[in-house]
């Protein structure tokens, strides 16, 4: 795929062993129209010496919301080898090369980033997939961009952003996630002015550009803005 990729096998050197063991996971590598071009570890895809040379793969990010319009918000556990202990929605991660989980064309692959969301819904916060119904997740638009984390760890991502309204039972995996809490709009605003507090730049970018007008049309009018086909190069 890359001839030249960095497969260096010191790189996870004192990280976490259960999250050393998550970067095996085999991501879908894309290309910038989001057509699947081959597959990946989840390791090869977020070194910085890859990420510089192109290679980018396929992503999610869940936005939850109770029965109060609250958006559900967690802390990255202090585990995660990319962006530790970061504030960010409430769930993000990868569809793997799963049959259920890939996708070609736009139908498909929203399906399959649902099946992931249930999955990692389950596996981080420990919500069980009878309360996260595949036909209650909105898809929203797909945003194309890339960020470092250390200098050496960093994500290029086309991520899918998925909306649901939905009241949940939280048992969150300590491996994974920190902390949790719910936020109206405006406390979330007040949050971004908390200088103890650091967020995820996939999280900033939505909040700067989309975030608080899909917010407010949750209950009525978000079908204009759902199924966009446009992929947002940020
Ligand atoms: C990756 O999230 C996805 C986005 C949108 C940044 P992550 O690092 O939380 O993935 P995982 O939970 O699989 O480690
Ligand atoms: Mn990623």
């Amino acid at each position: 795929l890359f001839p030249d990729i960095d497969t260096r096998s010191d790189a996870l050197e004192g990280h976490d062993e259960e999250q050393i063991r998550l970067m095996d996971e085999v991501c879908i590598v894309i290309d910038e129209d989001d057509l699947p071009i081959g597959t990946a570890s989840k390791k090869l895809c977020h070194l910085m010496t890859n990420i510089d040379k192109g290679l980018l793969h396929r992503a999610f990010s869940v936005f939850l919301f109770n029965d109060k319009n609250e958006l559900l918000l967690q802390q990255r556990a202090t585990e995660k080898i990319t962006f530790p202990d970061m504030w960010t929605n409430t769930c993000c991660s990868h569809p793997l090369n799963l049959a259920n989980e890939t996708g070609s064309n736009l139908l498909d692959s929203v399906l399959g980033v649902k099946n992931a969301a249930q999955r990692k819904l389950d596996h981080e916060l420990g919500i069980k997939k009878e309360q996260v119904p595949l036909e209650d997740f909105h898809f929203l638009t797909r945003i194309h961009y890339k960020a470092p984390s250390d200098g050496k760890w960093g994500e290029h991502e086309i991520d899918y952003i998925l909306f649901i309204k939905a009241n949940v039972d939280l048992d969150p995996n300590v491996n994974e996630v920190r902390d949790t809490q719910y936020v109206s709009a405006e406390k979330l605003k007040g949050l971004f002015n908390d200088p103890s507090l650091r967020f995820t730049p996939w999280f900033k970018l939505i909040c700067e550009s989309m975030l608080f007008e899909w917010w407010e049309h949750l209950d009525s009018g978000l079908e204009k803005y759902t199924d966009e086909q446009h992929i947002r190069r940020m």
